[in-house]
């Protein structure tokens, strides 16, 4: 029997902080707000929170530029509500992951201030200077380099103007963000989600990046050969791992915005535990949403990380249009929200919920005049930006959605008075418990926790796989059509993906599965030929 490892077998849910739930009245999500919801949490199933930045930041990229990497942003509360928010979720098994802004700081962090200030100033080489730009871009649309009045040069960020890019050449940079870590780890911080860690390095003479003939709008236009995934990141990685290794059960997952190669090369052993690779997001539209698309991709995601390598499995985050948005035909029809949450939740990877996915929140429309992030002030209206995902969570149908007693700080969805985690826990047959049942039904199977991937059918409407461990097999079968669709269980194969060894010896599912969930279906035994229901969502074990 292998042994529970919460990292690969548990889910890991996201919370966006500001979104989450205000106490004290100012519109703002909270610390206190996050611990006075952990029996929420501890009952939803999950295993560890990832929160998303609770550094000082002015708020230019949304915390995502931070001005002091040791200390909790006032609006969210204090390092004393931190140090209990920690205690309390450890004290319900639950574990906490920072997300680690390393790559750049915010233009007020006092390590600019002094960088800036004049060209000898020791800390002048901690971040990237020029007397004339390179050709590097922006990942939020323009040129990567900022003029600065103060010494005449200019200085280089991946992000907006007031995210200046470290220098991680600089061992005293590198040093000082190992700092950083080893400051939360003493306080009891499980893991780190390492924000755009590919591009700690740059090349160090700053050359041009060669253009792509490929790209469209923003990072696509270059081939980023200088300003990611440089030499010195793989030696990093193996430092950062070392020291977070003195501290037993912490984990390490990197965010990059590359594809599923670049996940794999960097999680091993002695680098990542897991990275990111969000080959299950870049469908901006519903069309995609079919299963040869979920099977080519998951097949794909295998071959590159192989048996020895965790992937991981997302679907939303504070940055994508939510899935539940992504993949809707309308408002009201929650069918595909319920595909992603299966796939979510029985792909070989660990998931990484995003707040409201479990009760399909949907993203919220916001007019020009209301956008406030960056990148979507810049674009619109090709494209509107990440606000959409991130309006407060809906707690109940009270005003604004109970999520706060003053103005949130960003719109609340007005869908909230029939679409509420209240209104849900009063109704068994809602998507709340449609996730908080398949969430238990992962707890007790580790079929579903480890067990490896076994792709069995890609029909038109049709995915079916396998989850293989020891000493049981788990078949997921989802119908991706609004309409019942017949298929027979132990014909699977003959789709494209037979295997050398032949159908009969994969354990299919044939007379005598049963029914250990579904969304159409008693439990049950089933026979080899069923009539899947429209968006049915089937477990055989
Ligand atoms: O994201 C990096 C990143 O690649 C995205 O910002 C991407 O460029 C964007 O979603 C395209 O629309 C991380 C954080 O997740 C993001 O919120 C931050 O803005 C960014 O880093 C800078 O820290
Ligand atoms: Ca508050």
């Amino acid at each position: 029997m292998e042994e529970y490892v919460w990292w690969r077998d548990g889910v890991i849910y996201q919370i966006y902080p500001r979104s989450f739930l205000d106490t004290n009245g100012d519109g703002f999500g909270d610390l206190p707000g996050i611990t006075s919801r952990l029996d929420y949490l501890a009952d939803l199933g999950v295993a560890a929170l990832w929160l998303s930045p609770i550094y000082p930041s002015p708020d230019a990229d949304f915390g995502y530029d931070v001005a002091d990497h040791t200390a909790i942003d006032p609006r969210y509360g204090t390092l004393a509500d931190f140090e209990i928010l920690v205690e309390e979720a450890h004290r319900r098994g639950l574990r906490i992951i920072l997300d680690a802004v390393l790559n750049h700081t915010s233009d007020q962090h006092p390590w600019f201030l002094e960088s800036r200030s004049s060209k000898d100033n020791p800390k002048r080489d901690w971040y990237s200077w020029r007397a004339a730009p390179n050709n590097w871009i922006s990942a939020f649309g323009g040129r990567a380099w900022e003029y600065d009045p103060v010494t005449s040069e200019y200085y280089y960020h991946l992000f907006t103007r007031e995210q200046p890019d470290l220098n991680f050449n600089n061992p005293e940079v590198r040093q000082a963000q190992l700092d950083v870590l080893r400051f939360w780890l003493e306080r009891g911080v499980d893991g780190f989600r390492l924000d755009v860690f590919n591009t700690y390095f740059e090349n160090p003479d700053l050359p041009d990046n060669p253009s792509s003939l490929l790209g469209r709008l923003g990072l696509p236009l270059q081939q980023h050969i200088q300003d990611a995934d440089q030499p010195g990141l793989l030696p990093f990685l193996r430092e950062m791992r070392a020291l977070v290794d003195r501290y037993p059960g912490r984990y390490l997952v990197g965010e990059t915005f590359g594809g599923p190669e670049a996940a794999a090369r960097y999680v091993g052993d002695d680098l990542l535990h897991a990275a990111f690779s969000f080959d299950f997001t870049d469908s901006r539209w519903s069309w995609p949403f079919n299963p040869r698309y979920f099977m080519e991709r998951g097949i794909r995601r295998e071959t590159l990380f192989g048996a020895a390598q965790w992937p991981t499995n997302v679907l939303s985050n504070h940055d994508l249009p939510r899935a539940a948005s992504r993949y809707a035909r309308d408002d009201e029809d929650d069918g595909p929200a319920r595909l992603a949450m299966a796939l979510l939740l029985t792909l070989r990877g660990t998931p990484f919920m995003y707040q409201g996915e479990e009760i399909a929140m949907r993203d919220v429309a916001l007019r020009r005049g209301e956008i406030l992030d960056p990148p979507g002030r810049r674009y619109w209206p090709f494209y509107k930006g990440r606000d959409g995902c991130r309006a407060p969570f809906q707690w109940s149908a009270a005003p604004n959605a109970g999520f706060s007693a003053g103005m949130p700080w960003l719109k609340v969805h007005p869908d909230y008075r029939s679409r509420n985690l209240a209104g849900q826990k009063a109704n068994p047959a809602s998507f709340f418990y449609f996730t908080h049942r398949l969430i238990a039904l992962r707890w007790i199977h580790p079929a579903l926790q480890h067990g490896e991937f076994v792709p069995l059918a890609a029909t038109r409407e049709v995915l079916a796989y396998q989850r293989k461990a020891e000493n049981e097999t788990m078949t997921i079968l989802l119908n991706f059509a609004k309409k019942p669709v017949d298929f027979d269980t132990s014909t699977a194969l003959g789709h494209g993906f037979a295997s050398q060894d032949g159908g009969s010896e994969r354990g299919l599912p044939g007379a005598g599965a049963r029914v250990l969930f579904s969304t159409g279906r008693p439990e049950g035994v089933v026979p080899g030929r069923i009539r899947l229901e429209p968006y049915e969502v089937c477990v055989l074990g």
